[in-house]
């Protein structure tokens, strides 16, 4: 399914070994092995890396476009072994320990000028020294995210390949481990790929590089790998989930849970492959809401091992036209954002990051983000939880995709189960969007509904949606509605629609009406129009910050009109950068659809909204 990478045969010649290594598969979605990393002993490997750029892939490939790594012997010249010369006659093209050097976690693009339209390869270098704790540990690499293929090497080594620019993966090194000089090598590639996801074709910025953060992990030799902890939806004094092992001892291995503010404290026995499902019963519990995002303390032991996390209990359900948090209707007044740092521009990572962005969308009188149009870094779902701030996360399946190819079937299922993997346990996601804005066809829905079923089997805790789009009813341009066969796959039924700036005048709103024929809970995932902070005019200037303030105010109206809304998310709460925007004056690279600008500074039609979403409770 995947392509694969190969390795080099050990010297020793050992045959069963080397088919064992042979087969290096590019790295799926493991069902997290190593969740909640956010919890665990690691040693941040960021800071400052040397880096080579490489259009030409000249070294991963040799002069015949064969990979080095597939070659009996890849010699010097391969980037990966970070040959030196070993005499004054030797010829080695390259050098990391006298190459420039990035931030590491970064994009590329905003940290040098002459790599801001780069797309293409990069290879990164660090070194590093590490002895373990303790003899028997065992030692994970971990990258939060690489833009969009990464290449990893450890002293010489390949370890794998990761496909996929928004998503988590790690590697185990125990065995590749030196307790100093080790090197590590990323030859980290952005292109764009037609059959990739996304595809060729978007509107943000490709930001290219290593950027969130790279960290060692080290487990006990079994550890706790994984688990997941979600409120029964039929009984709300149940908790289910399950455990999972990593390790050798997989088998009847003692797992003790304690949450010790519900008098939890639980031992269960793992079967053979590692695995204990959870259930139990706890009364009053304090249910995680926007007003109070409870938080317990949870503890899990297994014989060598102890982990801990902050979970919170909800559920969140639909029933006819209503969204219900633990049971409550609730309204879902949300801004769409896109992951870029308010503070320096690019690609977002940090918890400052995080905290600007959601202070931001609370300032709006917002109870709900949507992180458009891929996952965001770990941060923004760990402070939504401790904020009370509900979430839309979003597998990265944008616009065209090849809706007939495997292989990019199985790249968006493998995102969507790393998401998954990952946030699982986040009581502020309460939606899993399978994609936006895709053009409805056969296979179209086909692709998405078998993302939707994934992600329900992995997942019964929360709902299912997708940007779709609107369209015309019987024919009459003033009346709309939805028309999509996945429409009835979602439990909420969300679309964008951009009357008054892709479609008309704002004032186009007052005279259109809405059928929808569904029986669910209607978000609007998006609408908004563009406006240059500081410009000023008539409403029906376009660019003018009257003209967008006009739009929300028209729009708004128009939207109240349908009765089965229960929710939205305008595009969106700050500009972000676009090679789409190129209108000079205005848009310079940015598409200014913000309702802040990329310098921080609100716009009229932030106050219409934060006004409709205050009188909304
Ligand atoms: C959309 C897309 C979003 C774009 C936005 C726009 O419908 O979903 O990614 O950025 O429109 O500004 O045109």
């Amino acid at each position: 399914m995947f392509p694969t990478s190969k390795i080099k045969p050990p010297g020793n010649g050992s045959l069963f070994l080397w088919m064992l290594l042979l087969w290096i598969p590019v790295i799926n979605a493991q069902d997290s092995l190593l969740n909640n990393t956010y919890n665990r002993p690691s040693t941040s490997l960021n800071g400052i890396w040397n880096y080579i750029v490489d259009p030409y892939e000249n070294g991963f490939y040799n002069y015949r476009l064969e990979a080095f790594e597939d070659q009996e012997d890849p010699g010097q010249n391969a980037f990966f072994t970070n040959a030196k010369p070993s005499s004054p006659s030797d010829l080695i093209e390259y050098d990391f320990d006298l190459a420039d050097s990035l931030l590491v976690p970064g994009d590329w693009n905003t940290q040098k000028e002459k790599l801001f339209y780069y797309e293409g390869s990069l290879w990164y270098k660090t070194s590093f020294d590490h002895t373990p704790a303790n003899l028997s540990n065992r030692t994970f690499l971990y990258f939060g995210a690489a833009n969009y293929q990464a290449d990893v090497y450890l002293n010489g080594q390949k370890l794998g390949k990761h496909i996929g620019g928004f998503t988590p993966f790690n590697f185990e090194i125990t065995q590749i481990l030196r307790p100093r000089d080790n090197f590590l090598i990323l030859k980290v590639d952005n292109k764009r790929v037609k059959d990739g996801v996304p595809t060729l074709n978007t509107d943000w910025w490709n930001y290219g590089g290593l950027t969130r953060d790279v960290k060692l992990i080290e487990t006990t030799a079994t550890f706790i790998g994984d688990y997941f902890l979600y409120l029964d939806a039929a009984n709300p004094e149940k908790i289910n989930g399950y455990v999972q092992l990593n390790g050798p001892e997989l088998e009847n291995h003692p797992v003790r849970l304690q949450i010790p503010e519900l008098s939890v404290d639980t031992t269960y026995f793992t079967n053979k492959m590692g695995r204990t499902e959870v259930a139990f019963t706890a009364e009053n519990i304090a249910y995680w809401s926007v007003e109070d995002p409870k938080r317990y303390q949870i503890i899990f032991s297994s014989r060598e091992d102890q982990l801990t996390d902050q979970i919170g209990f909800r559920s969140i359900s639909t029933r006819e036209d209503d969204i219900l948090l633990n049971g409550e209707p609730i309204f879902l007044k949300g801004i769409s954002i896109h992951e870029e740092s308010p503070a320096r521009g690019g690609r977002g990572n940090s918890m400052e990051d995080a905290r600007q962005l959601l202070s931001w969308a609370k300032e709006l009188g917002c109870n709900f983000v949507r992180l458009a149009h891929y996952p965001h870094n770990e941060h923004m779902v760990r402070l939504a939880d401790e904020m009370g701030m509900l979430v839309w996360e979003e597998n990265p399946v944008y616009w065209t995709i090849s809706w007939d190819n495997p292989e990019t079937y199985a790249l968006a299922a493998n995102q969507l189960t790393e998401l998954i993997a990952r946030d699982k346990n986040r009581a502020s996601v309460i939606i899993w969007s399978m994609a936006n804005e895709t053009p409805a066809s056969e296979p179209r829905t086909e692709f998405l509904s078998k993302l939707a079923a994934l992600a329900r089997t992995k997942d019964p805790s929360r709902l299912i949606s997708a940007a779709l789009e609107q369209s015309a009813y019987r024919g009459e341009s003033n009346v709309r509605t939805i028309q999509d066969d996945f429409a009835k796959v979602v439990d909420v039924l969300s679309f964008n629609q951009y009357i008054g700036w892709y479609d008309g005048l704002p004032e186009k709103a007052q005279n259109i009406s809405w059928v929808i024929e569904h029986n669910k809970p209607v978000l609007i995932s998006e609408f908004g129009g563009g406006a240059k902070q500081g410009f000023h005019g008539d409403k029906n200037t376009r660019w003018t910050e009257e003209y967008q303030e006009y739009l929300y105010e028209e729009t708004l109206k128009m939207l109240s009109s349908i009765k089965q809304l229960r929710g939205m998310s305008p595009w969106i709460l700050v500009d972000f950068r676009s090679p789409r925007r190129m209108l000079p004056k205005i848009q310079d690279g940015w598409n200014r659809k913000g309702l802040i600008s990329d310098e921080g500074k609100k716009k009229k039609a932030f106050f219409v909204l934060q006004q409709f979403y205050n009188s909304k409770d």
